[in-house]
């Protein structure tokens, strides 16, 4: 399986996550793609492709042009205005204070808020073209699955599946797969699925996806009673209008093992097979394992490459995987390259 990487990642390095009331150095931090790449090397994976250039038109069909324009010219304006920090937001449209209807603040501050939806991810200098890098990534893996056939692995960082429409956070900022579904959808895919194992409930893609019927999003996740990002992913969200139906999110408690875990993604696959899906896009984060710092499922390393392989058994879908969290950072190399093992052996 050919894996697609760029060394650009390297640009988004921000010191600090706000995390428990102390600035911390980020979970998602760079050193974690050094275990992906050291493991894809030990066992014998073909080596990494640098992506062709990114193709933002892509990106403008699924997020607002106000935001990426955001994403592309914060840094400037808040050095700009005077501040010595990295960017965190600290003023957000909260209930009741009218979010979705009044428009973006001039202010650097307020603009920060408003396109905020936590306030944990920090924004530096090299984040936007680090998160272009990342699509790139994504895209290039798109389009070799497109023309071959099979499986391939953009070794995305930063992440992509808490990117909503018009909001960063969660330490992501383009949502890469919902644009990669996108791509499969202009490349004549009828229907396409994005199937999300990260921990953390994918609601950027959600809310992207909600209102669509053509690209069903499923995810499998801790419970937003317990887990980030807290206001989205119960199992009563199924989709809007023509999207209807094509949404189906498995909340999971505290303490969950893989035998629970693998029967939501049974279902989730089920559902993939029923819906018709032609391409399979799988938010790959390997925060569901028992050591991640930030979660609470009980998956053990071995689990990984059970996933994988039920994936290629029961689906058989030309299929882009796209890595998203996981912070238990030596496992994380072994933890997703099992998926990917797990899967080439299905
Ligand atoms: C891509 C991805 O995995 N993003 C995750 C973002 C999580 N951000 C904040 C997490 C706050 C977790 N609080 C955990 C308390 C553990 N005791
Ligand atoms: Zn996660």
């Amino acid at each position: 399986m050919q894996t697609f990487f760029s060394e650009d990642h390297r640009l988004h390095f921000p010191q600090g996550e706000l995390h428990g009331g102390e600035l911390v150095t980020p979970f998602e931090r760079p050193s974690r793609v050094e275990y992906v790449l050291r493991q894809l090397k030990e066992r014998g994976f073909p080596a990494v492709t640098t992506p062709d250039a990114v193709d933002l038109s892509i990106a403008h069909r699924v997020h607002d042009a106000g935001f990426l324009n955001f994403l592309e010219t914060a840094w400037d304006e808040w050095k700009a205005a005077g501040n010595a920090g990295e960017i965190i937001a600290t003023g957000f449209a909260a209930r009741r204070m009218s979010g979705a209807f009044r428009p973006p603040p001039r202010d650097i501050d307020g603009k920060v808020g408003y396109y905020a939806l936590a306030a944990e991810t920090a924004i530096t200098g090299g984040t936007w073209k680090a998160a272009c890098s990342s699509l790139a990534s994504a895209q290039s893996a798109q389009r070799h699955v497109a023309a071959k056939g099979g499986a391939a692995f953009a070794l995305c960082r930063p992440p992509g599946h808490h990117a909503a429409s018009d909001m960063f956070g969660g330490y992501c900022f383009i949502n890469n797969a919902a644009v990669v579904a996108e791509m499969f959808r202009l490349g004549g895919a009828g229907k396409v699925a994005v199937l999300d194992v990260d921990f953390h409930h994918g609601n950027g893609t959600q809310e992207i996806l909600y209102a669509r019927g053509d690209v069903l999003f499923a995810s499998l996740h801790g419970h937003p009673e317990d887990a980030y990002p807290y206001f989205t992913g119960y199992a009563d969200e199924s989709g809007e209008g023509e999207g209807e139906g094509a949404t189906a999110n498995y909340p999971m408690r505290p303490g969950t093992a893989y035998g629970e875990w693998s029967q939501a993604l049974d279902e989730a696959i089920a559902r993939i097979k029923a819906f018709g899906a032609e391409a399979l896009v799988v938010s790959l984060g390997v925060d569901a394992y028992k050591d991640d710092p930030i979660s609470f499922f009980k998956l053990e390393s071995e689990d990984f490459r059970r996933c994988g392989n039920r994936l290629a058994k029961g689906l058989g879908l030309p299929t882009v995987f796209l890595m998203e969290g996981g912070y238990a950072i030596e496992a994380v190399g072994i933890n997703t390259v099992n998926v990917l093992e797990g899967f080439a052996e299905g």
